[in-house]
């Protein structure tokens, strides 16, 4: 089962993706170790996290369901691979997990209140090796003793990139950050 769905994902996706994706498998994994969550869980959510990033625009409204918020943001794919995915991992791979259908679906948006699953992908989709940007060391650190801190430092990094560039930032990147300033706050 493992081995077809490397088989589904190696078809799917050009090689560049793959390879980001091999990557942020390995990340989950030692993540998932480091945080006492099952590893077989962080592999396959890790291994479709991106599953629908190649869709067009098209293929994505597909999958979708009718979310309220994505109404706002329909039209931008970015904001809906995660998505799409997870309903496609649902329909089409026979993936019936919540944990790992919200893992995917949050991965690039995350979410108010997520599972440490949901983080560990979260985080490891950003920090996975070929990621290459100032500090990602840092965090890569950071997640090894606290996934939380690394998170925070990786949204506000990307809050300010999307505040430099005008980009609309999603409500749920705004909750995530909340949320985790929160639960540091309880630690
Ligand atoms: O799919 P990946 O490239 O591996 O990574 P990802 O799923 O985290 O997607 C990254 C893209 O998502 C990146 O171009 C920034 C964008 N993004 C994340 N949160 C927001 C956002 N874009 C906007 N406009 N607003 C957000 O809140
Ligand atoms: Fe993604
Ligand atoms: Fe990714």
């Amino acid at each position: 089962m493992l081995n077809q769905l490397y088989a589904h994902v190696k078809k799917t996706l050009p090689p560049k993706r793959y390879q980001h994706t091999l990557g942020v498998v390995k990340v989950a994994i030692s993540l998932a170790k480091q945080y006492n969550v099952n590893e077989h869980r962080a592999e396959i959510a890790a291994l479709l996290h991106d599953i629908s990033k190649c869709m067009t625009m098209k293929e994505l409204h597909f999958y979708v369901d009718s979310d309220e918020t994505l109404k706002y943001y329909g039209t931008m794919g970015e904001l809906l691979h995660g998505f799409a995915g997870s309903v496609y991992a649902k329909q089409e791979l026979k993936i019936y997990d919540v944990d790992i259908l919200n893992a995917i679906k949050y991965h690039t948006i995350g979410r108010r209140g997520m599972t440490i699953l949901e983080k560990i992908i979260y985080l490891s989709d950003a920090i996975e090796p070929s990621r290459n940007y100032p500090n990602v060391d840092l965090i890569r650190e950071k997640a090894i003793t606290c996934i939380n801190e690394a998170i925070l430092f990786e949204v506000d990094k990307k809050l300010k990139h999307l505040l430099d560039i005008n980009a609309t930032i999603h409500p749920n990147t705004v909750d995530m950050r909340n949320c985790i300033i929160g639960e540091i706050g309880k630690n």
